[in-house]
């Protein structure tokens, strides 16, 4: 176990990227210390540990910064190798597989659906659902078994995690469907599978906050991107 000094995570409540971390550390089970951030009036911690991005997550190890969620996980994979849950097949191939379809979740995917969510322009929005749903549906093909992991949840079901609680929230703010369990009934189900392990579901943000946080994000990106 790692003691509270050696592992430390900055994060914000509401971030789909700051979670992947959270449930990473949780099924390692390492010990942490969580360092609550404000993204709209940030800390001087955040921007010494970040000072290039200045985002959250960072996670700090023996008083060095690691910064970017995926490379996090990768780095949580690479230093806590002895820990039983693994994150990462040992195949290169496999492993470049799923770096690459968590790449495309969070360039595709998540991008589509927030600006979705945020878009009120019927055109514009359909444009956004109709691309975050074709995306999807390519995801969804890659799914084979229980978790993208295999048995267990890995690299990829973390970073597509958002999908089976921010997405709902996103789709609920953004009067929208994307994951409709008739299109999609495979990763419907790994949804609910994911959110049902002890180890997510126990880290979850309330949901009703969610609503008010990203209904105001949405009215404020709205106005401000003209959309
Ligand atoms: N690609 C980054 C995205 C991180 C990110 O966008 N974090 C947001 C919070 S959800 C943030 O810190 N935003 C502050 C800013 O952009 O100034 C990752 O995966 O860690």
């Amino acid at each position: 176990m790692e003691s509270d000094q050696e592992l430390k995570l900055v994060g914000f409540w509401p971030s789909p990227f700051v979670i992947r971390v959270k449930w990473a550390l949780e099924l390692k089970g390492l010990n942490y210390t969580y360092i609550e951030d404000d993204i709209f009036n940030k800390s001087p911690l955040l921007l010494q540990l970040n000072p290039v991005q200045q985002r959250v997550p960072v996670l700090v190890h023996l008083n060095k910064p690691i910064p970017e969620s995926p490379i996090i996980l990768q780095y949580i994979h690479d230093t806590w190798t002895d820990h039983n849950h693994t994150l990462l097949p040992s195949d290169p191939h496999l492993k470049a597989h799923a770096r690459f379809w968590a790449t495309v979740g969070d360039h595709k995917l998540l991008e589509y659906a927030w600006m979705a969510m945020i878009c009120s322009k019927g055109e514009e929005k359909e444009g956004y659902v109709q691309s975050a749903i074709e995306v999807l549906g390519l995801i969804q093909e890659e799914l084979k078994n229980d978790f993208f992991g295999g048995e267990s949840i890995g690299y990829l079901d973390l970073v597509l995690g958002w999908i089976s609680y921010w997405l709902p929230v996103w789709e609920e703010v953004g009067s929208m469907k994307i994951l409709d369990e008739a299109q999609f009934p495979v990763i419907y189900l790994w949804a609910k599978r994911f959110m049902d392990h002890p180890k997510i579901e126990a880290h979850l943000p309330p949901r009703d906050q969610m609503l008010v946080y990203f209904e105001k994000r949405r009215i404020q990106l709205k106005l401000a991107w003209n959309k």
